[in-house]
């Protein structure tokens, strides 16, 4: 039987452990909704990446004494292996925290084609870490001595406890947080009139996640080729230095980046070089829901940042925010005839179809496809 949330949390709560980080991820989804619910605010921080929430955990632990929970997709293991090895291992620093990562791709579990590697090789890679960890399952029923020994063991030992999350091991949760975000377009409706604007030789990069699944299903629905775009179905945060690459490549060619607020906070020191090279032919669009919409809706940190003034100082051209359907209208035909590199920022709220597909391209074929078009 699936865990309950709440019942989780308060084996974690009455361990001391009262302080939460992480990325999100679908697996976890239903435990994040009941730590939202349950932490004040500045004990629950929605980092920008698994790495500094490695590092988030490690100044929690310095400053109290006291160990911090750790949450990310396996997806995100990458960007925290770096402060894993030379931060918190027992090595180095030997920081005791409790990690639970979200097996996607987990041999036999039918996935998607962005997690079948990282699901194969999880326990190798854990093992080539060296970090100790368990594994838990919805039929676990001693969950709770398990989860028990894993924070004795951190705690002992000073150093990090991996727990790999089996899909379903979580009961869903009723959030009683209800969202507070105003604002009136959809990201499927804007995205039908992005397609609409964005010129016919351009390509486009889009983000991880259900921007990219939405791009896929309106070429579909209009009788479209899908050669023209670069769906960047895992690798999250990095949809933009993609196209700055396109870019560079293919100066004559317009780069239209469709990015999500959630990546675009993952990686945003990576644009700091399109300020510095200038390309004039890169489009950024931020398609700003301020939530992780593709896993479940957790709030990014944008809605502290004045994105704008940020991209600004990027040195990007033609900002713009915009949050009607008519304003988007109005500007897209100017946005793309002007020299950038640009940037659009486009207020959303969250979303998405119940019944939304996923590519049915394989990403190679997508790569040659696409070749293919920039050959041209
Ligand atoms: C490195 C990494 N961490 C986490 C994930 C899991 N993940 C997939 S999509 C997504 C949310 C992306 O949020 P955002 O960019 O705001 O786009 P939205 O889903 O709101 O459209 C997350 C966290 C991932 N694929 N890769």
């Amino acid at each position: 039987m699936a865990i309950r949330p709440l019942q989780f949390y308060r084996l974690l709560a009455d361990n001391n452990i009262e302080f939460f980080t992480g990325v999100p991820d679908s697996l976890l989804k239903q435990l994040c909704l009941c730590i939202d619910d349950n932490v004040p605010n500045d004990r629950h921080v929605i980092a920008a990446n698994e790495g500094n929430a490695i590092a988030l955990a490690t100044g929690y632990h310095l400053g109290t004494n006291e160990m911090a929970l750790v949450y990310m997709q396996n997806s995100g293991l990458g960007n925290a292996i770096n402060p894993l090895l030379s931060l918190a291992d027992p090595e180095v620093y030997s920081i005791p925290m409790v990690i639970l990562i979200g097996w996607r791709g987990e041999p036999g579990v039918k996935d998607e084609p962005q997690h079948i590697k990282q699901g194969k090789v999880q326990l190798e890679l854990l093992e080539s870490l060296k970090l100790k960890y368990d594994i838990i399952s919805p039929d676990e029923t001693a969950w709770r001595p398990k989860v028990e020994n894993g924070i004795k063991f951190a705690k002992s030992n000073n150093c990090p406890y991996v727990f790999l999350i089996k899909k379903g091991t979580f009961d869903k949760y009723d959030s009683v947080l209800k969202s507070e975000i105003d604002a009136s377009m959809t990201r499927e409706e804007t995205l039908e009139i992005l397609l609409k604007y964005i010129p016919q030789d351009a390509v486009i990069v889009s983000t991880t996640g259900k921007t990219s699944r939405e791009i896929f299903e309106i070429r579909a629905r209009n009788n479209e080729p899908h050669f023209k775009d670069f769906l960047t179905v895992g690798s999250m945060g990095h949809c933009s230095s993609i196209a700055l690459g396109i870019a560079i490549a293919q100066p004559q060619r317009k780069v239209v980046c469709i990015d999500g607020d959630g990546a675009f906070l993952m990686h945003l020191g990576a644009l700091a070089n399109v300020g510095k090279i200038q390309p004039t032919n890169f489009y950024h669009i931020l398609m700003n829901n301020f939530v992780h919409e593709s896993v479940g809706g957790q709030k990014t940190a944008i809605d502290s940042i004045d994105v704008t003034g940020v991209v600004k100082s990027l040195k990007y051209k033609n900002i713009k925010s915009i949050n009607t359907v008519v304003d988007l209208s109005n500007s897209l035909n100017e946005y793309f005839n002007s020299d950038g590199p640009n940037f659009i920022e486009i207020q959303l709220k969250p979303g998405s179809r119940p019944d939304l597909g996923r590519p049915t391209i394989k990403p190679v074929d997508n790569k040659l496809n696409l070749i293919k078009f920039l050959k041209k």
